[in-house]
């Protein structure tokens, strides 16, 4: 068995605690990001963590017109998109979102998509970055995580026609992939709740977790996230660091033996 001097078993104490100190010390990676998206009849864009809405995007009222949005968005970040509909006709959530590094893009109609309904009424909903509508909003996402809104948690959407369906028509902007989605709850058709107006429970919140990795998995269909999400990067890093004490602890081993 070998005996590490003093000075080198005090030299790799500090190399660790300085090396876990850096691991704590990284911020999620942030990296450009591209929306396109529309709503009939409304929708405020935000992103946020599981539990909180921290950043106001865009709103836009008008659903014939595209709206594109290009940012850059902490890589462990969820995107919540507020909607509303004036209960006639017809109403949606269509867009792309697009990683223009990675060249990755998913849908509205991704099934990774989750929503809930807050049953406030359409003029309530959170449409500004305000500190009181991000604390509204915030509060609402804390509720639905615990079960104690009116969709009783959060819960998948269903999709109808895609770009080019009626009564909307093709909208540029958004691939022809993308499918318009909703809540098929209240009053709405269970099979296709775009089609004819209804009350789905306004105002809806939609979410998505932009990557799924280990810190911050994609969560499930009750809102909860599956394993206690590491702050930043630690999981990765701490993979390595695990590695490299299973790796002494096996040089141990061949010297003791
Ligand atoms: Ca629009
Ligand atoms: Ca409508």
């Amino acid at each position: 068995m070998e005996h590490q001097p003093a000075h080198r078993r005090l030299w790799n104490a500090k190399y660790w605690a300085c090396a876990i100190a850096l691991m704590a010390s990284v911020p999620a990676q942030s990296a450009p990001f591209s929306v396109s998206i529309t709503v009939d009849n409304s929708y405020a864009l935000f992103s946020g963590t599981l539990s909180a809405a921290t950043r106001f995007v865009g709103s836009d009222p008008n659903w014939p017109s595209v709206d594109t949005y290009n940012f850059d968005l902490p890589t462990n970040a969820y995107l919540y998109v507020v909607t509303a509909s004036d209960q006639s006709v017809a109403q949606g959530f269509l867009g792309q979102f697009t990683n223009p590094t990675t060249g990755t893009r998913f849908y509205s109609s991704d099934p990774a998509w989750q929503v809930m309904a807050t049953g406030l009424g359409g003029r309530s909903a959170p449409y500004s970055g305000s500190a009181a509508d991000l604390a509204l909003l915030t509060q609402e996402i804390q509720d639905a995580n615990a079960g104690g809104n009116p969709s009783l948690g959060w819960v998948g959407l269903t999709a109808g026609g895609s770009n080019g369906s009626s009564p909307w028509g093709f909208l540029s902007g958004i691939d022809a992939a993308a499918k318009w989605t909703w809540y098929a709850g209240g009053n709405c058709n269970k099979f296709n709740p775009t089609q004819g107006g209804c009350d789905a429970g306004e105002w809806l919140v939609f979410r998505i977790a932009v990557a799924a990795t280990p810190e911050n998995p994609i969560p499930d269909q009750n809102g909860s996230a599956g394993t206690v999400p590491l702050p930043g990067s630690i999981g990765l890093l701490g993979l390595g660091v695990l590695a490299a004490f299973s790796l002494q602890s096996v040089r141990r081993r061949l010297a003791a033996s």
